[in-house]
């Protein structure tokens, strides 16, 4: 362990961060509609998960049963108590509220469901921290209405927030209305956040890496269903304080902390506007309540026409997030240079950084950059912020005697708590830390589950193989130290 003076303040949120569609299963279970989530197929780091409209017999889903937090909620609550959790970031799943999204009445089992999770965390003193919607809208959204394309499933959205913050008033202070909203900012977000049904096989993989090609009329669509969950989040945000004046209402930002490749003006220009689009633009609306001043020339020069209407700009600058939250893994660069491009074409994450080192998924490690980034969002917002997504994918190995010595994830995760502590002593109102899959559970862009996260091992493989049993990997241990000492001893 490494010795660091006291920064954390003392009410600072430690703790962890699942998803509903990640970790839960029973997918059909307590009257459980499908979910968006529930028809992508597995895949790995080289071949990309399928998504496919009709549940196909055989093919593999992983959120199908995932780790079966539904039925391990109270073992797996009391371990994270165990390591000294202050706060438990976790989503619902809509689906498990209002099977179709537009039910008339809600599905009293999934709402009972929550509520004893709720009550378990509550039990240790654990604080939820709640995704309203983590990347699995009810699949009949999709189907009937392309998702947030059509503008009634605002209402539908705006309708199981009511159903939500009522149910769980007092119990529930923290939310967040949309998981990484900056995905829809982006191609590959178009079904997976924005349930906005592409093709029968869409090709995950494609996108990430700039294959697919989308016309202006689609990107169009795409950004009109993004300006509906802006509408809709500013809407919740209202809606939650006015249900109770308690209640903190969060946005949610894939970080995406992009550096010049050289100091080529053109390589610095091309960095700020990735940074702009990347990040700014969704935080700008969400928390600003206004859309940023290069939007209207990015719409035109690329011929995309968005289905604002009147009235619109007033709802948005009534709800504006409380706080700013994000998920940081890595850092890429950006570059003007075609041959250079041309050299990261396959890679998953742009332009690797010279400086740093990649994890083996190619994901570049950049603990200093998380500093970098948390003072650009402060100084550019000054509400309280939250790393709610941080961590290592790796592949670990259980040793002959059942431990696993992943001390690759603890080095990662003390060099970021160390840029952290830096990042409040330089001033940033920083309240909160929950590292991502901190039980190991699906990963999302592949759909493996040796792509591990946790300080919790789970025994089941990409395959789907394995008995689901959970162990303490020396990361668990390391993790319980640290937030004891309140971060002081890494
Ligand atoms: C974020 C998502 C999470 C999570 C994480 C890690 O984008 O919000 O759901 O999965 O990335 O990514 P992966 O699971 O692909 O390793």
């Amino acid at each position: 362990m490494k010795q660091i003076g006291k920064r954390f303040p003392d009410n600072f949120y430690w703790g962890g961060a699942t998803a509903a569609n990640q970790c839960e299963g029973a997918w059909n279970e307590g009257g459980k509609g499908p979910s968006v989530a529930d028809h992508y197929t597995g895949g790995s780091r080289t071949e990309s998960r399928k998504f496919t409209r009709k549940i196909d017999p055989d093919e593999y889903y992983p959120s199908h049963e995932a780790i079966d937090f539904y039925h391990h909620y109270k073992e797996d609550i009391a371990a994270f108590a165990e390591m000294g959790f202050k706060m438990y970031r976790m989503s619902i799943a809509w689906s498990r509220i209002f099977p179709n999204g537009d039910d008339a009445g809600p599905n009293k089992e999934g709402i009972e469901y929550y509520r004893s999770v709720f009550m378990e965390c509550r039990k240790y003193g654990i604080e939820p921290l709640v995704t309203i919607l983590h990347y699995e809208m009810p699949y009949h959204l999709c189907e009937a209405y392309n998702g947030f394309v059509d503008r009634r499933v605002i209402d539908y959205y705006i309708n199981y927030c009511k159903t939500i913050f009522t149910e769980y008033k007092g119990m529930v202070k923290y939310w967040l209305t949309f998981n990484e909203i900056n995905a829809l900012a982006h191609g590959f977000g178009a079904t997976l956040a924005g349930g906005i049904l592409v093709d029968d096989d869409i090709d995950l993989m494609d996108y990430f890496l700039g294959r697919a090609k989308e016309t202006p009329e689609a990107a169009g669509t795409r950004f009109t269903a993004l300006h509906h969950q802006f509408l809709a989040s500013a809407k919740a945000v209202k809606m939650a304080h006015e249900i109770d004046p308690e209640n903190r209402v969060g946005c949610m930002i894939a970080g995406s902390c992009v550096y010049p490749y050289t100091c080529n003006p053109e390589d610095v220009l091309i960095s700020q506007q990735q940074m702009n689009m990347g990040n700014w633009f969704c935080g700008d609306v969400q928390v600003r309540g206004e859309y940023p001043h290069y939007a209207k020339r990015y719409f035109e020069e690329n011929n995309i026409k968005v289905a604002f209407e009147e009235g619109d700009s007033e709802i948005l600058k009534k709800g504006c997030a409380d706080f700013y939250s994000f998920s940081y893994y890595c850092s890429g660069c950006a570059s003007a240079d075609p041959e250079i491009k041309k050299a990261a074409a396959n890679m998953m994450m742009g332009i690797p950084n010279p400086y740093l080192k990649a994890s083996d998924w190619g994901w570049v490690i950049d603990p200093k950059g998380l500093r970098y980034f948390l003072n650009e969002i402060y100084g550019r917002y000054r509400v309280p912020v939250m790393v709610v997504e941080n961590g290592l994918g790796a592949a670990d190995i259980v040793e002959q005697d059942g431990s696993i010595h992943d001390d690759y994830r603890i080095d990662y995760l003390r060099l970021h708590v160390e840029q952290m502590a830096e990042a409040i002593a330089d001033g940033v109102d920083l309240i909160g830390y929950t590292p991502w899959g901190c039980i190991d559970l699906v990963s999302a862009s592949t759909g493996e589950m040796e792509k591990r996260y946790g300080f919790l091992y789970v025994d089941k493989d990409n395959k789907g193989q394995g008995t689901l049993s959970r162990s303490r990997k020396d990361s668990f241990y390391w993790y319980k130290r640290c937030i004891e000492s309140n971060g002081t001893e890494i």
